[in-house]
């Protein structure tokens, strides 16, 4: 069975360690709190550095990790990844789609093209037949991310704008946060091992998605669990508009 190496263990074990830390914290932000509404928050939050957590783990001890073989060529994957950001995602943008008031249309609409994301991205890692195909599928998830933007940006913008000042500020701060980051995914992906043009080692790439990683779950986190001033007035004018 394929293991990580010395440096991807080592880099992995620290992302394990750093989704287990953002987890303790935010458990510890939510505890005591009453309302219903503001759990959700830390819910929806501990659950992503809980599953992120699951997730490192498992690569760390090499369960996460395949090989592929693809036009004669081995390439070591891991899968535990996409399985990761599959149910992650989703819950980062619920947590953005709260802040801002979403409508139910508009919330779906960003789940379902970020699934798409997700899914089709695991299928360019899996991919068996060539370097072609593999980036061809880069290039479909890639078209469903480009959408998925615009509704942040465009849908989701309006709707956040509605909110009073503190939230709408702390939304542009973590929705900003999320475009930078989340674009860098893409990048990484296709300068690194799973499209085959290596041009940064699975080492190098293994802790970039670690700094990516951390940063967009337990940095997001944070910046939207710092301040109960926020999470009270979100909530409270969701309740004014049902
Ligand atoms: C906590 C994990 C996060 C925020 C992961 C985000 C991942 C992406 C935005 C991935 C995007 C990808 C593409 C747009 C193209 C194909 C490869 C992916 C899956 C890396």
């Amino acid at each position: 069975m394929v293991q990580p190496t010395d440096t991807q263990s080592l880099i992995l074990w620290v992302g394990t360690l750093g989704m287990a830390l953002g987890t303790v914290a935010f458990i510890a932000m939510g505890w005591g709190e009453k309302d219903k509404e503001m759990q959700e928050f830390y819910i929806i939050t501990t659950f992503i550095t809980a599953i992120a957590f699951s997730s490192y783990f498992s690569m760390a001890t090499g369960f996460g990790l395949i090989e592929v073989e693809a036009a004669g060529e081995v390439l070591d994957i891991y899968w535990a990844r996409y399985a990761d950001w599959l149910f992650t995602t989703p819950l980062l943008l619920l947590d953005l789609a709260l802040l801002a008031g979403a409508d139910r249309n508009t919330i779906a609409t960003l789940i379902g093209l970020d699934a798409a994301m997700i899914i089709t991205g695991l299928a360019g890692a899996l991919a068996t037949a060539g370097a072609a195909e593999r980036i061809a599928w880069w290039g479909i998830s890639t078209g469903f991310f480009v959408v998925l933007l615009y509704f942040l940006v465009s849908a989701l913008g309006t709707q956040a704008a509605k909110q009073s000042g503190d939230v709408a500020s702390t939304f542009s701060t973590l929705r900003n946060l999320v475009v930078v980051l989340w674009t860098a995914y893409p990048i990484v992906w296709i300068i690194g091992t799973e499209s085959t043009l290596g041009i940064v080692s699975l080492n190098v790439e293994t802790a970039l998605f670690a700094v990516l990683d951390l940063a967009a779950k337990v940095g997001f986190g944070f910046i939207l669990l710092r301040s109960r001033n926020v999470l009270e007035q979100a909530t409270s004018s969701a309740q004014a508009a049902d």
